[in-house]
């Protein structure tokens, strides 16, 4: 694929994908699908559907196993993920679980060793304990993926970049090491901090694609949702019946509210990129700072490898304060403009401390394993002026010097 003009902080990426921009206007939401040629997909509320005669009805039956305005939604985003079919259900946990449920006691699930807290606790506390086997590894090394895939594999669970530490995974080659192990095994990406406007994980040989919508496809911190793209019919079949028959199903509001948000997906990334790469950069050069970890930064150990499968970063940077925890509590209580939160992904710059708060949940010695330790900062740049952005983080630098 060609790449963009060298003076673009794009450069060296894949280049957009096509039409990207269109689809996120116009796919799913045709006037022509409504009596009244509403321009705007309508709330659907109906929870039932009129039926002509038993079992005779117009497409809808019951909201839970169908909504126009979800179904708005999800045609929305398998057009931007460039894939056969997408399923919204009612978190980016619920969207692991109704993913997870294609399995059964015995199956093997490999899942990268760093991904977000609540996928850990969710993978290690109750999956574990219904007894699917749950195994850990760093895929970032493709021959420890390797030797951890099992003959009961079903499932590898691949977090790239991950949250919180920002490794990048090798999405095709871990597919195609996965699929000559056994070509039945699924390989999940969650795709939660790239969108679907720097990554396609379908086109780099993924069978399932999964987001926390509540996190950049919605990107207005107003909604919490999961999706699941997918291509391969057998697997939308069966996750179409789990979305139904687990019942964690999004409201119709919540549905037109992504809806919404995913029209200003790529013009809301290309900011958060230029936002980020500016913060990183002033962050890398700072000395009251140790180390900064942002794919798009030469510096990122696999910055080659983001070029290569990605049109770009997000707003996701991750850096070590000098000091100790005392340092990191005082920057992150000094700053204005960022809001200490969890979450991430919408048009306002948060920050975090994940060892204390997202990443709780990962017991301390893995945390400690990962680097998710005291002076461990997480960032989500957001939208607003990048100087205010980097003076910001200055003063809570300043007020937090050893
Ligand atoms: O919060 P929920 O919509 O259920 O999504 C869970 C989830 C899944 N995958 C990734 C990569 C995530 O980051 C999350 C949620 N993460 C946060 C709340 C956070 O602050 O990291």
């Amino acid at each position: 694929m060609a790449s963009h003009a060298q003076n673009d902080i794009s450069a060296g990426f894949l280049h957009e994908y096509k039409s990207f921009a269109t689809d996120a206007v116009h796919a799913g939401s045709e006037p022509e699908q409504w009596n009244s040629l509403a321009v705007v997909p309508p709330i659907s509320l109906s929870t039932t559907f009129k039926q002509h005669a038993p079992g005779k009805h117009a497409g809808f039956e019951y909201s839970r196993s169908g909504n126009p305005t979800r179904n708005c939604l999800e045609r929305a985003v398998a057009a931007l993920d460039g894939a056969q079919y997408c399923l919204a259900v009612a978190s980016g946990l619920a969207a692991t679980m109704t993913i997870t449920h294609l399995f059964k006691a015995g199956d093997g699930i490999l899942c990268m060793n760093d991904v977000y807290g609540g996928t850990n606790r969710y993978f290690k506390k109750i999956v574990a304990e219904v007894g699917l086997d749950v195994s850990f590894a760093d895929f970032t090394k493709l021959e420890v993926l390797k030797a951890a895939l099992k003959p009961n594999t079903k499932m590898v669970w691949i977090e790239t970049p991950t949250n919180p530490t920002m490794k990048v995974v090798d999405i095709q080659a871990c597919s195609d090491i996965v699929h000559e192990h056994n070509k039945d095994t699924v390989v999940v990406v969650d795709n939660t901090f790239m969108s679907a406007y720097f990554q396609r994980p379908l086109a780099l040989g993924a069978d399932i694609c999964m987001y926390s919508a509540t996190k950049y496809m919605n990107g207005h911190s107003d909604v919490v949702m999961g999706l699941i793209s997918v291509s391969r019919d057998d697997l939308y079949e069966r996750l179409k019946f789990l979305q139904n028959a687990l019942g964690a199903v999004p409201s119709p509001f919540d549905c037109y509210m992504c809806n919404r948000g995913l029209k200003t997906l790529h013009l809301r990334m290309k900011q958060h990129f230029k936002n980020a790469m500016a913060a990183a950069k002033f962050l890398e050069a700072d000395p009251r700072v140790d180390k900064v970890i942002f794919p798009g930064l030469p510096s990122h150990p696999q910055h080659e490898l983001t070029k290569r499968q990605s049109t770009g970063c997000p707003g996701m940077i991750t850096f070590y304060i000098k000091g100790k925890l005392e340092h990191a509590s005082t920057f992150l209580s000094n700053l204005k403009l960022f809001a200490l939160a969890e979450s991430l992904g919408g048009y306002e710059s948060l920050a975090e401390h994940p060892a204390i708060m997202t990443h709780a949940s990962v017991c301390e010695e893995e945390r400690k394993e990962l680097g998710i330790n005291d002076t461990l900062i997480r960032l989500s740049v957001g939208l607003e002026d990048e100087e205010d952005i980097i003076a910001d983080l200055d003063q809570a630098l300043n007020a937090a010097r050893p």
